[in-house]
């Protein structure tokens, strides 16, 4: 097998080699951060459970406060989850998230913000994931970031949002969501 390695200092790099039979080993280059700040998730492809009606996904990173993803209201989705995708591993040390509260504060309960570096095996598991905010709400009425410092940072490629219990308040609205990365 190829190695899929790539040692570039200072670069937070996450590579996988496939070794015989069903093995994989994964190596990860020591990270040196520098002082610059990066907002990285905009625009980044996104997968989420089913919307409800026209608040699509990427409505959760497109650089505006006035539009956000609204998961599916039909009751079949209990523990709604929202993912990005920054394409490549990313030294992580700041996620701001903005959820809708309108007139519902009480659906802003569970929120869980976690890091990854694969896509989960199946949906929801984020068991190789690591919890680095949460929103265990509800919360008060109008609008407000939630700022959550990762710290040490984090080497990562995925961003997941995650409401962990099923609660009756279960539907999960973000109206932006910020990934900061050191470069
Ligand atoms: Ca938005």
């Amino acid at each position: 097998m190829v190695p899929a390695l790539n040692y570039s200092r200072g670069v937070c790099t996450v590579s996988k080699v496939t070794l015989l039979g069903a093995l994989t080993a994964t190596f990860r280059t020591p990270a040196a951060p520098t002082n610059t700040s990066t907002e990285v998730a905009r625009g980044k492809p996104v997968t989420a459970v089913p919307r409800y009606m026209t608040f699509v996904k990427e409505f959760a990173v497109d650089g505006r406060n006035d539009t956000k993803y609204h998961s599916d209201a039909t009751g079949a989705y209990k523990t709604p989850w929202l993912l990005v995708n920054l394409q490549g591993a990313m030294l992580v040390h700041k996620v701001r998230l903005l959820p809708n509260v309108g007139v519902m504060p009480k659906r802003i309960n569970n929120y869980q913000i976690l890091l990854g570096n694969d896509e989960p095996p199946t949906a929801m598991d984020f068991s190789q994931y690591d919890v680095v905010g949460a929103i265990p709400g509800p919360v008060p009425l109008g609008e407000k970031w939630y700022e959550f410092d990762v710290s040490p940072p984090r080497c990562s490629r995925y961003v997941a949002v995650y409401k962990n219990v099923a609660t009756p308040d279960y539907i999960m609205e973000i109206s932006e969501m910020e990934v900061f990365v050191l470069n």
